[in-house]
């Protein structure tokens, strides 16, 4: 008989725990992004665009020239994260550099948050290429909802789930490749950048430049 009650206390209590496992749902993001997942023991790892090496690099604005700290816009905007990106990269083989330390080799999932000046655009590996440790990502195009600097409406792709993290240092490469996106000169067009997001558990660190905002919006000698 006492045995009879301890189990059936047991069993009053492992039925009481699938209610409160159930409360778990997702909210879909308004906007067309992809919802950032983190699974057990996973980060998310943030790495701001504006705080990638940028000084001397040449971009290109839809028509004319763009360069150096001029790629960074400040923007008030909901859903921009830090509250800068970068912009104006509109030319062939101009590239954003990610460099950061893992503490061990392992996977990730990989994002990229950005937004097209083009109306809707895929980009795709052959327009912008999405290069780890040297290794082409060969990633399904990422169709991004149109918009612009003043309205940006910024969204989260996924790039990969099974990005390979080495131990150390690495190397995520955002390249602008030789495409005709750029609707006004027919020639080179890109995404405007606001971050990177590295979903792993290898343990991360990186160095944002955090000195590039000091010079944003400031005419240099
Ligand atoms: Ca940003």
């Amino acid at each position: 008989m006492k045995h009879s009650k301890t189990l059936a206390a047991a069993l009053a209590a492992t039925c009481a725990l699938p209610l409160a496992l159930c409360a778990c749902g997702t909210t879909p993001e308004p906007s067309d992004g992809d919802n950032v997942v983190l699974g057990d023991g996973m980060k998310q790892y943030v790495l701001e665009a504006e705080y990638t090496p940028l000084a001397g690099k040449i971009g290109g604005a839809q028509s004319g020239s763009a360069s150096g700290y001029d790629l960074i816009l400040q923007s008030d905007a909901d859903g921009v994260s830090n509250g800068y990106f970068v912009h104006n990269i509109h030319m062939t083989d101009c590239t954003l550099e990610f460099e950061f330390t893992a503490e061990r080799a392992g996977t990730a999932a990989l994002y990229v948050r950005l937004l097209s000046q083009w109306g809707d655009t895929t980009f795709t590996p052959q327009n912008f290429g999405i290069v780890l440790n040297d290794k082409e990502i060969t990633y399904t195009g990422l169709l991004v909802q149109g918009s612009s600097d003043d309205a940006p409406k910024f969204a989260d792709k996924i790039v990969t789930q099974k990005a390979e993290i080495v131990k150390g240092k690495n190397m995520l490469k955002l390249i602008v490749r030789e495409n005709t996106l750029n609707s006004y000169t027919h020639s080179t067009g890109a995404p405007a950048i606001d971050c990177v997001k590295i979903v792993t558990d290898a343990g991360i660190t990186w160095e944002p430049i955090t000195e590039n905002l000091d010079h944003v919006g400031k005419i240099e000698a």
